[in-house]
């Protein structure tokens, strides 16, 4: 009896180690499209270069991943409408402008939160960013992970911005998010809300005066050839975040998603160090292209500091107080 126990104990060992070497992870072919809306000779373009070909080594080469630059898909909004109903498998954009779904991510876009890309980085992908990046779930929408698009500054066609006051009288596009509305508006600019699709358009027909984007984005959106101005305000950190459609991500095996997963924190990490890279370089090739650059003197950004209260007052009675006071947390933890 006891000799039979042992024989079978060896051989259910056996099998189950046996299968655990032939067992062939579950991978369907599948074609994944991606979309983004900065040009493809962007940091972007090449984060989602690389997290599709990070796809292809985890899946055996059965998953190909499409990216779609330049608003090709649609704007940052349309394609999160694309995911919802699973029209669309993947983007990556701006969490600014997924307030429309869940209205507390405008909590990253309160000016001046974050001092440097250590204090993003540890909120972000601390318990605090994948806290609200869960609540897209219930919205139709899977947030994978953070990467960096970055300290924002001001560019226009009029004269030199040194101080707030330069900044009256100027049509500056915002993005479609009231933080940044009430922001501007706060400066004393005439703040235009506009998809990001329709901005070098409307920037080179005249339509608005200025923009505000991290300076990689001013260099690979060839912002140059349209604005003279460029003022480095880092009034705002802005994150980018990679998206799936959950009608989608529901049906995937869970290789795969584990796969998407890794790939997906690969592709952060690559796309962080590319993007300091770049933002280090940037300010002087866009001199070189002839932009004029002014510094913002420190005691000018903490009286531009001051007068964003009222914008940061106004988002958290509208609703959003305890996530303030949850990033305000997590961001004290972060600076320790
Ligand atoms: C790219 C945008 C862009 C953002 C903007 O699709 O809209 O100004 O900074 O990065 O998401």
């Amino acid at each position: 009896m006891k000799k039979f126990f042992i024989k079978a104990a060896v051989v259910a060992m056996a099998v189950a180690g046996a299968a655990s070497v032939v067992h062939a992870a579950d991978y369907s072919t599948r074609i994944v499209r991606f979309g983004y809306g900065l040009n493809e000779d962007s940091n972007q373009g090449r984060a989602v270069r690389y997290f599709a070909d990070e796809v292809g080594k985890r899946t055996g080469g059965k998953w190909k991943v499409k990216g779609f630059g330049a608003a090709a898909l649609g704007s940052d909004p349309q394609m999160q409408n694309a995911l919802i109903g699973g029209a669309q498998e993947m983007m990556v954009g701006s969490t600014a402008t997924l307030v429309g779904i869940v209205g507390d991510f405008g909590v990253y876009d309160l000016p001046f939160i974050f001092s440097n890309e250590k204090e993003a980085d540890a909120v972000l992908d601390g318990p605090f960013g994948q806290k609200l990046m869960d609540r897209l779930q219930e919205k139709g929408l899977v947030g994978l992970v953070y990467w960096e698009n970055g300290f924002r500054d001001l560019t226009n066609s009029k004269h030199p911005i040194t101080k707030m006051e330069d900044m009256q009288g100027i049509k500056l596009r915002v993005m479609q998010n009231p933080v940044y509305i009430d922001m501007f508006k706060g400066f004393g600019a005439n703040a235009v809300p506009l998809a990001f699709s329709e901005l070098f358009a409307a920037l080179e027909t005249k339509t608005v005066d200025g923009q505000e984007n991290p300076v990689t984005t001013i260099e690979s959106s060839k912002f140059y050839e349209v604005q003279k101005y460029l003022s480095l305000t880092h009034h705002v950190y802005s994150p980018w975040i990679v998206l799936a459609s959950k009608k989608w991500w529901d049906g995937l095996s869970a290789d795969e998603k584990k796969a998407v997963q890794g790939a997906a924190i690969a592709s952060r990490d690559f796309e962080r160090k590319d993007s300091r890279e770049a933002s280090a370089k940037a300010i002087q090739d866009l001199k070189q292209k002839g932009m004029q650059v002014t510094t913002v003197s420190p005691a000018e950004l903490e009286r531009m500091r001051k007068t964003t209260t009222a914008a940061v007052d106004k988002f958290s009675a509208d609703g959003h107080a305890q996530v303030v006071k949850d990033l305000q947390a997590a961001l004290a933890a972060a600076k320790k």
